[in-house]
């Protein structure tokens, strides 16, 4: 999951560490896993499997705050199970305790090794158990919260140009083995700087803020990115996408911008602004990295200004 577009614009990150905590239980005898439920259920949000291939799959899915894992399983035991979650970016932060009988040193270290972060010998006492979840779920929230703040830009709650490079980084490398599109686009919001000088600073925040949110809710795919590239210059991430889409995409998030900013819908009390959008797709056999695709999303951009702005260029 991508945590910074999982938010909508503008989210405030309180309330996060009182949520419930999520725990995934896994073991392969059913009855350890009633003891876990029971242990639990009362202020935690626990989900279940008997099963090592099961359990990737829910963590995945539901991205729990930790894992309790049993080591002796049949197919894959539980060392290869946290081997799996560490090699996976969607699952690598999340901590792993190891629960099992077999608590012998030799087991404790090669299941640190392995990136759990505690091993605890079976029978267990629950307090202890408890204690120890308690401590690795508050390490892990302060964790994710620190990610996120690390991720987002500040004024308008999307994502920022470190994500956005990030995220370009790894999909650029994926085309270089998959051929698949991609495609960004540059937004830059036309003759800001007289929307500042005849409104205000202030309002000028609130018009970023509000623009972004127009992006925000014009993406249509969960891997799509919207990130403040700096100043009143916004950039999306279209993987998957040619040329002909990214243009048909830029199109609508041109419009959306313009109507998402007029004073009946905004409710604000300045006019609406418009946005110059350049179009980059990636070509395989003349790009060189993934700057020549922003060079060219760049020029296009220049292009859209020259055209007389509130335009796409592709
Ligand atoms: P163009 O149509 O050619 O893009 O004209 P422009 O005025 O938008 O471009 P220019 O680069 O001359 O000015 C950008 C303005 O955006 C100037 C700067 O003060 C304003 N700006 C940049 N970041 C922020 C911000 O975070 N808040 C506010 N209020 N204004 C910002
Ligand atoms: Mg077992
Ligand atoms: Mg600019
Ligand atoms: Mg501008």
């Amino acid at each position: 999951m991508d945590i910074a577009q999982s938010l909508p614009a503008g989210t405030p990150f309180g309330g996060e560490l009182e949520r419930r905590p999520r725990l995934l239980v896994v073991d392969d005898q059913p009855v350890n896993v009633q003891l876990l439920y029971r242990v639990f259920a009362a202020d935690h949000q626990v989900f279940a499997a008997t099963e090592g291939n099961k359990a990737l799959e829910i963590a995945r899915q539901q991205q729990p705050d930790l894992i309790l894992l049993d080591v002796v399983m049949p197919e894959l035991d539980g060392f290869e199970v946290c081997q799996r979650l560490k090699a996976d970016q969607l699952t690598r932060d999340i901590p792993v305790i190891f629960l099992t009988a077999n608590a012998d040193p030799e087991s404790e270290a090669h299941g640190l090794d392995v990136g759990a972060v505690d091993f605890i010998g079976k029978p267990f006492n629950t307090k202890v158990v408890r204690a120890r979840v308690k401590t690795h779920v508050t390490l892990k929230r302060q964790g994710d919260l620190l990610r996120r703040w690390v991720f987002l830009d500040g004024l308008t709650g999307i994502a920022n140009r470190r994500h956005f490079d990030e995220r370009l980084a790894v999909e650029w490398a994926r085309i270089q083995r998959s051929g698949a599109p991609l495609s960004v686009l540059l937004i830059d919001v036309d003759h800001f700087k007289r929307f500042n000088d005849s409104h205000g600073h202030q309002s000028g925040d609130d018009c970023l803020r509000r623009v972004a949110a127009a992006l925000a809710s014009g993406l249509q795919r969960p891997t799509d990115l919207v990130a403040r590239y700096g100043g009143e210059e916004f950039v999306c991430l279209l993987p998957d996408t040619d040329g002909y889409g990214a243009q048909h995409m830029a199109e609508q998030l041109r419009q959306r911008v313009h109507q998402e900013t007029q004073p009946g819908v905004s409710g604000a009390p300045w006019p609406a602004v418009t946005v110059s959008i350049g179009v980059g797709s990636a070509r395989l056999d003349l790009m060189h990295s993934a700057d020549d695709l922003l060079r060219e999303a760049d020029l296009n951009l220049y292009r859209a200004k020259k055209a007389g702005r509130n335009a796409v260029r592709a």
